[in-house]
């Protein structure tokens, strides 16, 4: 822990890989609290460099090029940019977003490399690895898919499972087959270069779980704990694949750097790349003691941070991270986010549906970033829901926030002509005193809570600011005031007391909510007519930003209301996508929660118009080439129907024969794989998607009514 203030600090968020898009989890995981962190510092001046980059190797770059037909190198050059543009819509301001494919990056993770080779820190071993005969190549992990031995998911990856999230290795999967070939992999012998972890055991120990004790989160530590007492091994990090940074020896063709080894090397190599482009040293960064290394992570990257990084920074004579505050997972509506499942909100779709829209912009940028550190997972999981966000949006950013600041600028322009009043310390009261200190209090605790990464909580804090101010206003009812100027003397006096704190405050709310909510900080600053420098963490706290006379502009709505309409569109949307999912047959059906929507108010006669009846299921039958669809007759009293219905994934024709279902008699004929389907039956979907009958306790006579 540095007690003293560090000399420069080196702020990294995480790589992402350039193999799609990315979503909202991992804004909420790394590279928001980062740049919160990263604007808090850089308001008080600190010497910082905020680096981050795409990662471009790995088996999930050419896995996701097979997919859409193309090369490695077209996906890396699609997402890539793609990713840059994503983070600046949001407002994440990286010094640089480098990427691992730049040859200034192959160079400098070869040079890691060798360097530790030479020195003997590494290990070389021949070892049997899975070799697929038929496309002629070794198998990287995520190549090989089998069942998992934890949780028996059929379709495990060689490095983990996606269900239990357990990692594993090849070895210890169930009845292996190669994805390339789809046959089973044989064992063929290799080499590797290894890093020896369990030499480094002592070190890990004395500085994770003694020198950091104290002051990483415990979910880190725990993490790190486990590993270090499930006893360090080697760890390759060479891999037989044509994708990756080559290994820099004669007698290693065809082999790569394993991505894990490359990748976190990218911090440097980014850090380089920054000093080029600005003329400056990047070594002290990486090798001057007085430097604060920080990585910010999601909670699976952990390992790859907290022990294995630094071991390679240790004996490559380089810094250690001074933290690593890793988050947990943000889950979306109930269920985890995931990409494969289509369960999550991509930062592009965000931009497209709130930003890029006319009544949108930047302002909607910061309405994410504020829900998203409200909701932070720092010490557990936690739960993105639509109508959170609106909440958050409509009932505190609109409603203290927002409404704090409106009012205002609102009465000072009509009881104060427009301009800062002065502040007439002889009549100050007790409540004008306390909420000074109150001012000064705030930026205090914030200041502690940011040096120690808990943004939700400073977060919070600044919100509670702006409530006090509300309050405040309240007592003060400036405007009862006012309908007193001609007869009470000091009345005037009271009213520019009152407004010159609000305004005060208003101008330090500017300074507080700046690394949250930077494009609001920078509208507050064109309404107070003031240069950004106002933004500056020194000048939080104090009651003289606002100059006595000077005229400020009229007052801009900060936040907008979000009504139900649109959160509905969200939720309606990612259901949908979803399900969408669900018909290209590869999702786990039965994992998936489904959002619970509400649907608008109808009238009674609207629902007067639905003819409900119940019937009675005589025949059943699948229908040719599709697959979730059942051809039914179904008994209505009056007459037997056919009706299709998407139920071939949850029930058998055979054991529905019989059964009694509510059906919609009137709804138009819809024609269905040829078939026209008369009528609709319901079914009610828990929340893990599967279906339900829903029909009367005992058999009823065909045709009756249901109201
Ligand atoms: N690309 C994994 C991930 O995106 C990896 C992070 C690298 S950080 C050096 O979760
Ligand atoms: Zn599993």
């Amino acid at each position: 822990m540095s007690m003293n203030q560090p000399k420069r600090y080196l702020i990294t968020a995480a790589l992402p890989y350039a193999n799609g898009q990315k979503h909202i989890g991992h804004l909420a995981g790394a590279y928001l609290p980062a740049d919160i962190y990263v604007r808090y510092l850089k308001s008080q001046k600190r010497d910082v460099v905020f680096v981050c980059g795409s990662d471009e190797h790995g088996t999930a770059i050419p896995i996701q090029a097979t997919k859409e037909g193309t090369t490695a190198r077209a996906i890396i050059d699609k997402y890539h940019p793609l990713m840059e543009q994503n983070f600046k819509d949001l407002g994440i301001a990286f010094d640089i977003y480098h990427r691992t494919s730049d040859p200034l990056h192959h160079e400098t993770a070869q040079e890691f490399f060798t360097k530790l080779n030479d020195n003997g820190d590494l290990e070389i071993k021949e070892s049997e690895q899975y070799y697929d005969e038929e496309a002629k190549t070794f198998l990287a992990d995520r190549y090989i898919k089998g069942t998992c031995p934890n949780c028996s998911f059929d379709s495990a990856y060689g490095d983990q499972c996606e269900r239990c999230g357990k990692s594993l290795s090849p070895d210890e999967l169930i009845n292996p087959v190669s994805t390339l070939s789809g046959k089973t992999p044989v064992k063929k012998l290799t080499k590797h270069w290894y890093l020896p972890l369990d030499r480094h055991e002592t070190f890990l120990r004395d500085w994770i779980l003694k020198e950091h004790a104290n002051d990483w989160r415990a979910t880190v530590l725990g993490q790190c704990k486990s590993w270090i007492d499930g006893g360090l091994q080697p760890r390759a990090v060479t891999r037989d694949l044509d994708w990756g940074v080559k290994v820099p020896l004669t007698d290693a063709a065809g082999k790569v750097l394993y991505v894990w080894f490359d990748a976190p090397i990218g911090y440097i190599s980014a850090t380089k790349q920054w000093a080029i482009n600005t003329g400056n040293d990047w070594k002290p960064y990486w090798e001057d003691k007085d430097t604060k290394l920080v990585h910010f992570i999601g909670k699976d990257n952990i390992v790859f941070h907290c022990i294995i990084f630094p071991v390679m920074l240790k004996l490559h004579g380089n810094i250690l991270p001074d933290n690593v505050p890793a988050n947990e997972f943000m889950n979306l509506e109930g269920d985890k986010m995931s990409t494969s499942r289509n369960w999550k909100l991509d930062m592009q779709d965000y931009i497209n549906d709130f930003i890029n829209k006319e009544n949108g912009g930047s302002q909607m940028a910061d309405v994410l970033r504020y829900y998203l550190t409200q909701i932070a997972p720092e010490t557990k999981d936690s739960e993105f829901m639509w109508k959170g966000f609106q909440d958050a949006n409509n009932s505190e950013l609109v409603s203290i926030f927002g409404n704090f600041v409106n009012r205002t600028f609102v009465l000072m322009h009509k009881l104060c002509g427009g301009k800062v009043p002065a502040f007439h310390k002889e009549i100050a009261d007790e409540l004008d005193q306390s909420t000074i200190a109150d001012i000064k209090n705030t930026v205090e605790k914030i200041t502690g809570l940011l040096e120690e990464y808990k943004f939700r909580e400073a977060l919070f804090e600044v919100i509670n600011l702006a409530r006090t101010g509300n309050q405040y206003m309240q007592k003060k009812e400036p405007w009862i005031v006012a309908k007193s100027l001609t007869e009470n003397p000091d009345a005037q006096k009271n009213i520019d007391n009152c407004l010159h704190i609000c305004l005060q405050l208003t101008a330090n709310l500017a300074i507080l909510i700046n690394p949250f909510l930077p494009f609001t900080a920078k509208k507050m600053c064109h309404m107070m007519k003031v240069v950004d420098k106002i933004l500056d963490w020194e000048n939080a706290g104090s009651m003289k930003l606002l100059s006595a006379g000077y005229t400020l502009r009229p007052p801009e709505l900060l936040f907008r209301k979000i009504e139900d309409s649109e959160i509905m569109e969200q939720v309606e949307k990612l259901n949908a996508a979803s399900i969408k999912k669900e018909s290209n047959e590869e999702s786990v059906v039965n994992s998936e929660l489904k959002a619970i929507t509400v649907k608008p108010e109808i009238t009674f006669d609207d629902f007067a118009k639905i003819d409900l009846k119940v019937g009675t299921i005589v025949s059943a039958e699948k229908v040719e080439k599709a697959d979730k669809l059942l051809k039914l007759q179904v008994d209505l009293g009056f007459e037997t129907r056919t009706i299709v219905s998407g139920i071939a994934l949850h029930f058998k024709p055979e054991d529905i024969v019989g059964k009694q279902v509510t059906v919609v008699t009137n709804l138009a004929p819809r024609k269905m794989r040829g078939i026209e389907s008369n009528g609709m039956i319901l079914m009610a979907e828990d929340a893990k998607g599967s279906l339900h009958f829903i029909n009367p306790e005992e058999k009823i006579n065909p045709g009756s009514g249901v109201s």
